[in-house]
């Protein structure tokens, strides 16, 4: 990290943005975050938009510049510390696109879910409907987590060494938990999850949307 570079998270705590913030932890950068209530819809209020016009966190403003979408957001901060390995080697081209591949699939797959259960509005404007949205995206998290679970061994993290890939499935599964996804029949990922919410940088992560949570009280 350059000496002089500003770095902000657009977030709101027990939200995706706490992906970013682990990875941003793990290679210890310093930045600011500022908080996007969702519950009160600030995200889709200016001045929020000209920062993101899906009108989603996170963002990350990096001197000004702009990114978005998590996977992009991942592969930036993996790229910019290439010490920290949150990917594994250039050299490991085929290893290194196989990581990107599970990042992108949880992106479009459970991630989408988790928007769907989260914001069932976003996908259908029939209210009437929006317990079968729900149904629907705790179904489609539960079969991923499934997949995931059938990748993973006793030991080490997802792909052998820790990568971006464990940062997004941490989150995944910690929303399935608080939405009542039943985990009971996937032993090696609540093992690895745990095994991951040991590293610092996740327990920093983890303490400071205890801490946003509860000091600012969030609510509409
Ligand atoms: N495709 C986006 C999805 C991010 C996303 O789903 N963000 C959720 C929070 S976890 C959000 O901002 N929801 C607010 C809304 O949809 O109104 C990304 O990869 O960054």
């Amino acid at each position: 990290m350059k000496s002089d570079q500003r770095v902000t998270l657009y977030g709101f705590p027990g939200s995706c943005s706490l992906i970013i913030m682990i990875a941003l932890e793990e290679i210890i950068w310093s930045f600011d975050v500022v908080i996007q209530n969702l519950i009160g819809d600030e995200h889709v209020k200016q001045p929020y938009p000209a920062i993101n016009p899906e009108g989603r966190v996170p963002a990350l403003a990096v001197d000004g510049n702009i990114l978005t979408e998590i996977p992009a957001i991942l592969l930036y901060i993996a790229e910019s510390e290439p010490k920290a390995e949150l990917l594994p080697p250039l050299t490991d081209p085929m290893k290194r696109a196989q990581v990107m591949s599970r990042v992108s699939w949880l992106a479009s797959s459970a991630l989408a879910a988790c928007n769907q259960l989260a914001q069932p509005g976003n996908t259908c404007v029939d209210i009437t409907l929006h317990p079968w949205v729900k149904k629907s995206a705790l179904q489609s998290i539960k079969l991923d987590l499934m997949f995931v679970e059938s990748e993973i061994s006793d030991e080490g993290y997802w792909f052998g060494d820790f990568t971006i890939a464990d940062i997004f499935v941490f989150f995944i599964h910690d929303f399935a938990g608080r939405c009542g996804v039943d985990l009971s029949a996937m032993p090696r990922l609540c093992n690895l999850a745990m095994r991951i919410g040991t590293r610092p940088a996740v327990i920093r992560s983890v303490d400071w949307t205890i801490w946003a949570s509860q000091t600012l009280a969030l609510t509409k």
